[in-house]
Protein backbone atom coordinates (compact mmCIF):
# COMPACT_ATOMS: atom_id res chain seq x y z
CA UNK A 1 0.00 0.00 0.00
CA UNK A 2 3.03 2.47 0.65
CA UNK A 3 4.50 1.33 -2.85
CA UNK A 4 0.65 2.37 -4.59
CA UNK A 5 0.64 5.59 -2.07
CA UNK A 6 4.13 6.43 -4.21
CA UNK A 7 2.80 5.86 -7.37
CA UNK A 8 0.01 7.88 -7.16
CA UNK A 9 1.88 11.43 -6.38
CA UNK A 10 1.80 12.66 -9.81
CA UNK A 11 -1.51 11.40 -11.50
CA UNK A 12 -1.86 12.57 -14.89
CA UNK A 13 -5.08 12.24 -16.57
CA UNK A 14 -6.06 12.43 -19.81
CA UNK A 15 -8.25 11.57 -23.25
CA UNK A 16 -8.03 12.86 -27.09
CA UNK A 17 -10.79 15.23 -26.28
CA UNK A 18 -8.47 17.24 -23.39
CA UNK A 19 -5.94 17.46 -26.36
CA UNK A 20 -4.94 20.54 -29.22
CA UNK A 21 -2.23 18.36 -30.83
CA UNK A 22 -1.39 14.61 -30.48
CA UNK A 23 -2.24 13.37 -27.19
CA UNK A 24 1.12 10.32 -27.59
CA UNK A 25 3.00 13.64 -27.29
CA UNK A 26 1.81 15.26 -24.51
CA UNK A 27 2.01 11.99 -22.69
CA UNK A 28 5.69 11.28 -23.90
CA UNK A 29 6.60 14.91 -22.27
CA UNK A 30 4.94 14.21 -19.30
CA UNK A 31 6.26 10.74 -19.06
CA UNK A 32 9.59 11.96 -19.37
CA UNK A 33 9.24 14.91 -16.66
CA UNK A 34 8.42 11.93 -13.95
CA UNK A 35 4.43 11.67 -14.03
CA UNK A 36 3.66 8.39 -11.69
CA UNK A 37 0.53 7.41 -12.97
CA UNK A 38 -1.51 7.75 -15.72
CA UNK A 39 -5.66 7.44 -16.57
CA UNK A 40 -6.94 7.17 -20.11
CA UNK A 41 -10.25 8.58 -19.90
CA UNK A 42 -11.54 8.93 -23.12
CA UNK A 43 -14.31 10.31 -22.03
CA UNK A 44 -17.16 13.46 -22.98
CA UNK A 45 -17.90 15.85 -26.21
CA UNK A 46 -15.84 14.56 -29.18
CA UNK A 47 -14.01 11.41 -27.16
CA UNK A 48 -13.16 8.62 -29.27
CA UNK A 49 -15.32 5.15 -29.13
CA UNK A 50 -14.71 1.51 -30.49
CA UNK A 51 -11.73 0.89 -32.48
CA UNK A 52 -10.21 4.30 -32.23
CA UNK A 53 -10.72 4.45 -28.52
CA UNK A 54 -8.50 0.72 -28.50
CA UNK A 55 -5.86 1.88 -30.69
CA UNK A 56 -4.78 5.05 -28.99
CA UNK A 57 -5.25 3.73 -25.84
CA UNK A 58 -2.32 1.03 -27.10
CA UNK A 59 -0.32 4.11 -28.34
CA UNK A 60 -0.23 5.01 -24.61
CA UNK A 61 -0.13 1.96 -22.85
CA UNK A 62 2.91 1.44 -24.47
CA UNK A 63 4.59 4.74 -23.66
CA UNK A 64 3.56 4.44 -19.94
CA UNK A 65 4.91 0.50 -19.90
CA UNK A 66 8.32 2.36 -21.10
CA UNK A 67 8.34 4.76 -18.66
CA UNK A 68 7.15 2.48 -15.69
CA UNK A 69 4.49 4.49 -15.37
CA UNK A 70 0.42 3.03 -13.90
CA UNK A 71 -1.78 2.54 -16.87
CA UNK A 72 -5.34 2.95 -15.59
CA UNK A 73 -8.28 3.23 -18.11
CA UNK A 74 -12.00 5.22 -16.94
CA UNK A 75 -14.65 3.33 -16.28
CA UNK A 76 -14.76 0.73 -19.09
CA UNK A 77 -14.30 -2.89 -17.73
CA UNK A 78 -13.75 -4.11 -21.66
CA UNK A 79 -10.90 -1.68 -22.08
CA UNK A 80 -9.02 -3.00 -18.73
CA UNK A 81 -8.91 -6.56 -20.64
CA UNK A 82 -8.04 -5.41 -23.84
CA UNK A 83 -5.32 -3.43 -23.30
CA UNK A 84 -4.28 -5.33 -19.72
CA UNK A 85 -4.33 -1.70 -18.02
CA UNK A 86 -2.31 -1.86 -14.44
CA UNK A 87 -6.25 -0.64 -12.75
CA UNK A 88 -9.40 1.21 -13.33
CA UNK A 89 -11.10 3.94 -11.96
CA UNK A 90 -14.78 4.33 -11.63
CA UNK A 91 -17.33 7.14 -10.38
CA UNK A 92 -20.31 6.94 -8.44
CA UNK A 93 -22.58 6.56 -11.06
CA UNK A 94 -20.30 3.99 -12.91
CA UNK A 95 -19.98 0.08 -11.89
CA UNK A 96 -20.30 -1.00 -8.48
CA UNK A 97 -16.78 -1.57 -6.89
CA UNK A 98 -17.60 -4.44 -5.52
CA UNK A 99 -18.66 -6.02 -8.03
CA UNK A 100 -15.42 -4.83 -10.12
CA UNK A 101 -13.29 -6.13 -7.42
CA UNK A 102 -14.95 -9.82 -7.96
CA UNK A 103 -14.15 -9.31 -11.68
CA UNK A 104 -10.55 -7.90 -11.11
CA UNK A 105 -8.94 -9.61 -7.92
CA UNK A 106 -5.70 -8.10 -9.00
CA UNK A 107 -6.02 -4.94 -10.42
CA UNK A 108 -5.61 -1.59 -9.06
CA UNK A 109 -9.34 -0.22 -8.15
CA UNK A 110 -9.91 3.88 -7.87
CA UNK A 111 -13.30 5.42 -6.79
CA UNK A 112 -14.34 8.74 -6.68
CA UNK A 113 -15.83 10.06 -3.54
CA UNK A 114 -17.09 13.85 -3.12
CA UNK A 115 -18.77 13.73 0.43
CA UNK A 116 -19.40 11.82 3.20
CA UNK A 117 -23.13 10.52 2.32
CA UNK A 118 -20.98 8.83 -0.82
CA UNK A 119 -18.65 7.43 1.27
CA UNK A 120 -21.15 5.99 3.71
CA UNK A 121 -22.74 3.84 0.74
CA UNK A 122 -19.63 2.62 -0.87
CA UNK A 123 -17.67 -0.60 -0.22
CA UNK A 124 -14.30 1.40 0.87
CA UNK A 125 -13.02 -2.20 1.60
CA UNK A 126 -13.17 -3.16 -1.83
CA UNK A 127 -11.05 -0.19 -3.22
CA UNK A 128 -7.16 0.23 -3.54
CA UNK A 129 -7.41 4.27 -3.62
CA UNK A 130 -10.24 7.00 -3.31
CA UNK A 131 -9.84 10.15 -5.49
CA UNK A 132 -11.11 12.97 -3.74
CA UNK A 133 -12.98 15.79 -5.14
CA UNK A 134 -13.37 17.87 -7.12
CA UNK A 135 -11.23 20.17 -4.52
CA UNK A 136 -11.13 23.22 -6.80
CA UNK A 137 -13.34 24.26 -9.38
CA UNK A 138 -12.87 22.88 -13.00
CA UNK A 139 -13.03 23.91 -16.06
CA UNK A 140 -12.33 20.63 -17.44
CA UNK A 141 -15.32 17.92 -16.64
CA UNK A 142 -18.90 19.83 -17.34
CA UNK A 143 -20.51 17.65 -15.25
CA UNK A 144 -18.58 18.59 -12.18
CA UNK A 145 -19.91 18.46 -8.83
CA UNK A 146 -19.22 21.30 -6.71
CA UNK A 147 -15.99 21.97 -5.59
CA UNK A 148 -15.28 20.53 -2.37
CA UNK A 149 -12.09 22.19 -1.17
CA UNK A 150 -8.99 20.57 0.95
CA UNK A 151 -11.00 20.35 3.82
CA UNK A 152 -13.21 17.17 1.95
CA UNK A 153 -8.98 15.54 2.27
CA UNK A 154 -8.47 16.14 5.51
CA UNK A 155 -11.64 14.66 6.27
CA UNK A 156 -11.18 11.65 4.83
CA UNK A 157 -7.56 11.58 5.62
CA UNK A 158 -9.07 11.69 9.02
CA UNK A 159 -11.21 8.38 8.49
CA UNK A 160 -8.76 6.25 6.03
CA UNK A 161 -5.70 7.09 8.20
CA UNK A 162 -3.47 4.65 5.27
CA UNK A 163 -5.61 4.17 2.61
CA UNK A 164 -4.14 5.85 -0.66
CA UNK A 165 -5.88 9.42 -1.29
CA UNK A 166 -5.57 11.65 -4.47
CA UNK A 167 -7.13 14.35 -5.16
CA UNK A 168 -8.70 15.96 -8.11
CA UNK A 169 -9.87 19.03 -9.76
CA UNK A 170 -8.98 22.43 -10.61
CA UNK A 171 -5.51 21.58 -9.00
CA UNK A 172 -2.57 23.30 -10.70
CA UNK A 173 1.43 23.90 -9.25
CA UNK A 174 0.28 27.08 -7.30
CA UNK A 175 -2.60 25.24 -5.40
CA UNK A 176 -1.22 21.52 -5.70
CA UNK A 177 0.88 21.96 -2.15
CA UNK A 178 -2.21 22.66 -0.31
CA UNK A 179 -4.08 19.55 -1.39
CA UNK A 180 -0.91 17.21 -0.36
CA UNK A 181 -0.72 19.32 3.42
CA UNK A 182 -4.52 18.33 3.85
CA UNK A 183 -3.38 14.65 3.51
CA UNK A 184 -3.26 13.54 -0.16
CA UNK A 185 -0.72 11.32 -1.71
CA UNK A 186 -0.95 12.31 -4.67
CA UNK A 187 -2.85 14.81 -7.04
CA UNK A 188 -4.91 14.35 -10.52
CA UNK A 189 -4.71 16.61 -13.28
CA UNK A 190 -6.26 17.22 -16.37
CA UNK A 191 -5.31 20.39 -18.06
CA UNK A 192 -2.46 21.33 -15.67
CA UNK A 193 -0.94 19.21 -18.21
CA UNK A 194 -2.64 19.46 -21.62
CA UNK A 195 -2.61 22.83 -21.47
CA UNK A 196 0.93 23.88 -20.27
CA UNK A 197 3.17 25.22 -22.69
CA UNK A 198 6.18 23.64 -20.29
CA UNK A 199 4.87 20.44 -19.28
CA UNK A 200 8.56 19.40 -17.47
CA UNK A 201 8.28 23.06 -15.54
CA UNK A 202 4.48 21.72 -14.51
CA UNK A 203 5.39 18.28 -13.49
CA UNK A 204 8.26 19.25 -11.59
CA UNK A 205 6.10 21.78 -9.79
CA UNK A 206 2.85 19.54 -8.83
N1 LIG B 1 -13.31 14.45 -11.86
C1 LIG B 1 -13.55 15.41 -10.96
S1 LIG B 1 -12.94 16.90 -11.47
C2 LIG B 1 -12.34 16.25 -12.92
C3 LIG B 1 -12.63 14.89 -12.96
C4 LIG B 1 -12.29 13.97 -14.04
C5 LIG B 1 -11.65 17.06 -13.96
C6 LIG B 1 -10.29 17.53 -13.51
O1 LIG B 1 -9.70 18.28 -14.55
P1 LIG B 1 -8.72 19.50 -14.24
O2 LIG B 1 -8.43 20.10 -15.58
O3 LIG B 1 -7.48 18.93 -13.62
O4 LIG B 1 -9.46 20.45 -13.33
MG1 LIG C 1 -17.79 8.16 -14.16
Amino acid sequence: MDKLRQQLRKYFIMGSQNCNRPPEDILLEAAKAGITAFQYREKGPGSLTGAEKIKLGERLRTICRAYHILFFINDDVELVEVLDADGIHVGQDDMDAAELRRQFPNKIIGLSVSNQNEVNNSPITAVDYLGAGPIYGTYTKTDAKAPVGVNWMKELRAQFPSLPIVGIGGIQPMNSHHVIEAGADGVSVISAITEAPHIHKVVAAL
